[in-house]
């Protein structure tokens, strides 16, 4: 007998040809008003729905085929005979493939304007229910809610018959997909603005939330292993990347970038969008190793490897201008072996110049001044059981600063200490940062106590023969005690800028004017974990 099919998608991606093709393998085909229309426009015989339920479509199409001839034809158990009686007894005829996509809920409601009730109208109630009945009854009817499947069922229709994995696997998808739909409903739902469910107006989602119920994933890669090579990892890009992020990268060179090379490619590109004038970026373990400006990329580069060569070795490094041959070339002489360089763009010099060295992985971003305060809007963190939420930290440089030191500090001090502060932002906390003439001389990070992260900073920065005189230090809070703020001035401080707000602001703003330095406020912290 004829195997019969019930098409009903609202992406009419590919269904003419795919329905022409069952067609010419002898299906039966039956179909919901819009998309039995468009098969019927196209010369293809099809049956409504409605004529076999007997039933118009009504109230505006909520109920197309919520009937028991629609769901009595897929659920029936092919394997018992009680079942297939029951379906004689009422005249049901067997659906054997279902092929149905959903109510475009995530595109109807990223729009400004959406309404409400436009989102609700936007909700698929007889589509999951087809699936559902179509997925539980895998064995008997194979269900497509991707049009990326039309060819592989085809082919295997073709072959003989739809294979077992196959279904399965079909099935599967549905109940992904019929859960995610769900989430995406609840998500929106619930990012209402309290009250909304009472307003007749146009009711936005909250403005700040959208990126959460219309985050769509997709699958890049999956890797060789994750953090560590006993876990294991993939990469998933969002269907729209904010423009200048770093998922919107080519890779122009190099190995398959690993979990490791990924998060920190991330660091190094955000803390490089950070600088106006040209900079570079050395990231190791998530930390900035060296940050500097410059009159140009090459120029940033050489200073950035000062702050600390012995820990840039291996990391990953980003510019925010155009990367010419001289700086691969520096590179090259300076024989340091990175791992990944980002920048806009690889001259084809730079590319030439790095072509002996295949295993580095190039990748270009896409950078303009307009785009190069953009990001994420949302952060998350998983926690057990749970995940983090939060809007990203502010891309803004300071508030409004505050000199709180008796002592002015000079123009030059307030540019390096602003440079501080930027690159403070990128630095796992505590966080301590001494700068000077727009390149860090020393980088503490990632210690429970300030007071260490201070003594780490200046140890790192007589390691690599810097002097710290007359220097320039960013604290990413504030100095609880004056403790933290005696061990830079020791060092060699001359300028402090911190947010400010502690208990013992008073103490710490009488041992700077004690030690003769200038500090500054700037009334927000930048705490990074
Ligand atoms: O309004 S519904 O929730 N009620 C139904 O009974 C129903 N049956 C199919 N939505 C329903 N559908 C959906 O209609 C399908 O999931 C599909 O997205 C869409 C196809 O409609 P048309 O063929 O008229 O374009």
């Amino acid at each position: 007998m004829a195997l019969t099919a019930l098409l009903s998608v609202s992406d009419k991606t590919g269904i003419v040809e795919f329905a022409q093709a069952l067609h010419a393998q002898g299906v039966r085909l039956l179909s919901t008003g819009g998309t039995a229309k468009l098969l019927a426009d196209k010369g293809l015989p099809v049956t409504e729905v409605a004529e076999i339920t007997g039933f118009p479509e009504m109230l505006d199409g909520r109920v197309k085929t919520l009937h028991p001839r629609v769901h009595g034809g897929i659920l029936a158990r092919r394997d018992l005979p009680e079942h297939m009686a029951a379906l004689k007894e009422h005249g049901i005829d067997t659906i054997d493939l279902l092929v149905v996509n959903l109510y475009p809920f995530a595109q109807a409601t990223a729009k400004a304007d959406c309404t409400l009730a436009n989102a609700i109208e936007n909700i698929d109630i007889g589509g999951p229910t087809m699936l559902r009945s179509a997925a539980k009854n895998w064995q008997d009817v194979a269900v497509i809610i991707d049009p990326v499947d039309y060819e592989q069922v085809l082919s295997e229709m073709k072959a003989g018959q739809i294979t077992r994995t196959t279904k399965f696997m079909l099935a599967k998808k549905v109940f992904a997909h019929t859960a995610a739909y769900d989430g995406m409903i609840t998500n929106y739902l619930t990012s209402l603005e309290a009250g909304a469910e009472l307003a007749t107006e146009t009711v936005p989602a909250k403005a700040e939330y959208p990126a959460v119920y219309n985050l769509q994933l997709h699958k890049v890669q999956g890797m060789r292993y994750g953090e560590n090579p006993h876990q294991s990892a993939a990469f998933y890009r969002e269907a729209q990347p904010v423009v200048s992020t770093l998922a919107n990268w080519t890779q122009i060179q190099g190995k398959e970038l690993s979990f490791n090379n990924i998060a920190d490619a991330d660091a190094a590109w955000e803390c490089v969008k950070a600088f106006e004038t040209p900079a570079c970026v050395i990231i190791k373990h998530a930390n900035p190793c060296g940050v500097a400006v410059g009159a140009g990329p090459l120029e940033a580069y050489s200073k950035a490897l000062k702050t600390d060569p012995t820990s840039a070795f291996g990391g990953i490094m980003a510019f925010n201008r155009v990367v010419d041959a001289d700086v691969i070339e520096a590179i090259n002489a300076n024989k340091q072996f990175v791992e990944v360089v980002i920048a806009p763009k690889f001259t084809d010099a730079a590319r030439a110049a790095y072509a002996s060295k295949q295993n580095v992985r190039l990748l270009e971003v896409p950078l303009t001044d307009a785009t190069r305060t953009l990001g994420n809007a949302l952060d998350f963190k998983r926690v057990g059981g749970g995940m983090l939420l939060q809007s990203s930290d502010s891309i803004d440089l300071v508030g409004d600063i505050k000199v709180v030191s008796k002592l002015q500090p000079t123009a030059e001090q307030l540019k390096d200490m602003l440079f501080a502060w930027t690159v403070a932002r990128f630095v796992k906390s505590n966080a301590i940062v001494f700068c000077k003439d727009g390149m860090t001389m020393g980088v503490g990070a990632g210690q429970m106590s300030r007071l260490d992260s201070a003594r780490i900073a200046s140890i790192k920065a007589q390691h690599a023969g810097l002097t710290l005189q007359g220097s320039a230090v960013a604290s990413d809070a504030f100095f609880p005690f004056r403790d933290g703020l005696d061990v830079v001035v020791d060092a060699g401080a001359t300028c402090v800028i911190h947010p400010g707000g502690s208990m013992r602001d008073d103490e710490v703003i009488a041992a700077a004017d004690e030690r003769g330095i200038a500090m500054v406020f700037t009334g927000t912290r930048h705490f990074r974990h």
